[in-house]
């Protein structure tokens, strides 16, 4: 199985142009980010900065106590029978519903392949014997852009669990987009262990939290589900950690499983729900997108501005050092010409190098004549012990050269830089206003 995977978002994905605008939005982001070479991803860890690559579907977790109607939710969402229903308790472990092109389940390890943000999982002693993945080829509603994540019932005493479910869901809690929460009115709406999961939720994740009261078709009669929906209140409320939070509870129903009932379906809130938090994940895509750009643009500007820098400091130290060591050498060699005399210099080293060396030393000469006889050595010895202290003060103060961007470095770093400007920001604004088009139209723009 697992040499077949290769991630979840990109298993078997439909060509382009059957993709909904939103998918279409999605996938673009994501592959700016991984593309190998020229994604944002890589370029980012050139320069030491770490980037996640956005997500193409939002998560939504479903939590509640047994019986609830989570899966059967799930299914009715996706309108197929993916997960198992019924009175008995029917999830043991967490399961992962996405869409595909394939009908296929897969188990933990492939989980984990498919879906490298679940990895930290693999932590949690247990979870991966229970964790699958059903792929359902619906498509129906925004099925496309949500992985819906089952979890067990919730139950207090005998029940033994294979696994910390607690910890579990809450570390799924961090991960997902959504948090809904389902309270049966029949069942065990208020064990202990649901009140303990949703008060730890609601202190890290409050805004993503969504309390509903399912089955409403089984609650009786209106006042019925009043009622039983203000004992769940209070009991939150009774908690530290949820006694400020404003609880907005909808009633909700399966509208096939349903009873003869006056009751309103809150259902269509619940996608709505699921659609806002779409919206949202794509804008916040895009502008985490142009927040990475500018990161990216910094940084490679940093580093060129810096090389800039280094390189004139190397320029001014050479040429300082140069003239420390340059000076003393060719008064030493016109001191050795003038030792030595013409005739030795062309009859050892040629007449044509002797004469070059005689013009090339002239300043050094004319500077020489102009310093009378009685001085010249000690001018020499003040030259040479200056040039000394300044090589041996470079030493010794550290001030060697700085290290610099290789020729093929700096291209490269052009390139990187030029890429994140011309295509990947044009993109990011196109891809931003083919968003806005949906919702404002044209006119607007
Ligand atoms: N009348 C009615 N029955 C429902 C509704 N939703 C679910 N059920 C029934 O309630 C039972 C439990 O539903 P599940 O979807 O299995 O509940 P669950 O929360 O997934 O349960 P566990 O997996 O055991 O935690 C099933 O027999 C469903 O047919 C609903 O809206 N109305
Ligand atoms: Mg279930």
């Amino acid at each position: 199985m697992s040499n077949k995977v290769k991630s979840l978002d990109t298993a078997n994905p439909p060509p382009n142009d059957q993709l909904s605008a939103d998918e279409k939005i999605l996938k673009e982001c994501h592959n700016l980010y991984i593309e190998p070479k020229t994604g944002l991803i890589e370029i980012a860890n050139h320069f030491g900065l770490k980037l996640l690559e956005p997500r193409k579907k939002i998560i939504a977790l479903l939590i509640g106590n047994h019986s609830a109607g989570k899966s059967s939710f799930i299914n009715w969402y996706i309108e197929e029978h993916v997960q198992k229903t019924g009175v008995a308790i029917e999830t043991q472990g967490i399961c992962l519903v996405t869409s595909g092109k394939k009908r296929e389940s897969l188990t933990g390890n492939a989980t984990i392949h498919l879906y490298p943000h679940f990895k930290p999982l693999q932590q949690l002693p247990g979870v991966l014997d229970f964790l699958t993945t059903e792929i359902s080829v619906s498509n129906q509603k925004k099925f496309s852009l949500i992985t819906f994540v089952d979890t067990p019932g919730l139950v207090d005493g005998g029940m033994q669990y294979l696994f910390d479910v607690n910890e579990t869901i809450s570390w799924l809690g961090n991960m997902a987009d959504l948090i809904f929460v389902f309270f049966d009115p029949i069942g065990q709406a208020l064990c202990k262990r649901t009140l303990d999961i949703v008060e730890k939720l609601n202190t890290t994740n409050a805004e993503k939290l969504r309390f509903y009261l399912t089955k409403a078709d089984d609650a009786g009669n209106e006042s019925d589900r009043q009622r039983v929906m203000m004992q769940i209140v209070q009991e939150l409320c009774k908690r530290p950690g949820l006694n400020h939070t404003g609880f907005d509870m909808g009633t909700i129903f399966i509208p096939e499983l349903n009873r003869p009932t006056k009751c309103a379906n809150q259902i269509e809130q619940v996608c709505q729900d699921i659609e806002r938090t779409i919206n949202k994940t794509i804008q916040n895509t895009l502008n985490t997108l142009e927040k990475d750009c500018t990161n990216i643009d910094q940084l490679i500007q940093n580093q060129l501005d810096k090389d800039e820098i280094n390189q004139a400091y190397n320029f001014a130290k050479l040429r300082k050092a140069g003239i420390a060591i340059i000076l003393p050498i060719l008064m030493c060699m016109n001191l050795y010409m003038s030792v030595m005399g013409d005739e030795f210099m062309s009859s050892s080293y040629g007449e044509t190098f002797a004469e070059l060396l005689y013009i090339f030393l002239s300043p050094v000469r004319i500077l020489w004549s102009i310093v009378p006889v009685n001085r010249r050595w000690i001018l020499f010895f003040v030259i040479i012990g200056a040039s000394a202290t300044v090589l041996l003060r470079m030493k010794s103060c550290g001030e060697g050269l700085r290290s610099t961007l290789t020729k093929k470095q700096k291209r490269s770093y052009k390139e990187m830089l030029h890429h994140v400007r011309n295509v990947v920001v044009p993109k990011k604004t196109k891809l931003y206003l083919e968003y806005l088009k949906q919702s404002a139209g044209d006119y607007d723009l």
